[in-house]
């Protein structure tokens, strides 16, 4: 059964909880009639969770998310957590805590391969990624901000780290995944289009390319799919009181 859903995708599940009286265990379980194999420990907000669920939306991987609280992480999350963050992979008996490795891995279980083979290419990836990252981490640093001055700075930042990142390719028909990379862009460009309807930053422009390549990127399934209803309105609360306290 499982063999036969690795070489023949399809069939997602797109339970967003898991449900009472799943197993606590790491082992494949049923949901309905699908067998679900990837389990992803998540918050909602979280950008890097994100990242994973676009992934796993875009391979049609069977997966369940379950939501924790931060701030009251379980005790049996604890338990196999080696950081303690989100989001956290459970898959047979692997446990994986960091988002880019987590697709790292996903890709190398499941479906069409969404990074290159060649370790020169691979590693050219990492570069972009982890440019990615430090996009992901002046985001929040600039919607944290504890004044409008030190804001701007961050936000100057934001604006040059983006303006480093190597534009992905024109976004390709709803059929052809996005690859890793791409998978990781789509959580930053949500939450630039977040922050810009809270407010307008006349300082902070996002390059043009990128913000064409958002307008598509943000229309796929994957794109809307990988976070709950509530997020962009949960968002919007978190930044108005960040900016006005
Ligand atoms: N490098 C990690 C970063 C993950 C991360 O920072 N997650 C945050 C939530 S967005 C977290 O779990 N923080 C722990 C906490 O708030 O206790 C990754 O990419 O997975």
């Amino acid at each position: 059964m499982k063999t036969r859903l690795a070489r023949r995708p399809g069939g997602s599940v797109l339970a967003r909880r898991v449900p009472k009286g799943t197993p606590a265990g790491c082992e494949p379980f049923k949901l309905g009639q699908a067998l679900v194999v990837f389990r992803l420990v998540a918050q909602d907000l979280c950008p890097y969770v994100q990242r994973c669920r676009v992934l796993l939306e875009e391979k049609r991987a069977p997966y369940v998310t379950e939501y924790i609280q931060l701030d009251q992480k379980p005790e049996w999350f604890l338990d196999i957590s080696p950081s303690g963050t989100v989001p956290l992979l459970v898959h047979g008996d692997v446990v994986i805590d960091d988002s880019l490795a987590i697709n790292e891995y996903i890709d190398s279980q499941w479906g069409e391969k969404a990074s290159p083979e060649a370790a020169t290419d691979r590693e050219q990836l990492r570069e972009r990624l982890s440019t990615l990252s430090q996009a992901t981490v002046l985001l929040w640093k600039a919607c944290v901000a504890e004044s409008p001055a030190a804001r701007e700075v961050e936000l100057r930042r934001l604006e040059g780290s983006l303006g480093r990142l190597s534009l992905p390719r024109l976004i390709p028909p709803d059929d052809e995944p996005l690859d890793l990379f791409e998978c990781s862009l789509v959580p930053l460009g949500l939450r630039l289009r977040w922050m810009a309807s809270v407010e307008d930053f006349p300082e902070f422009r996002v390059p043009a390319a990128l913000d064409t390549w958002f307008d598509a990127a943000l229309q796929r399934p994957s794109a809307t799919n990988s976070i709950l209803p509530h997020v962009p309105g949960k968002f919007d609360v978190w930044l108005r009181s960040k900016l006005h306290s």
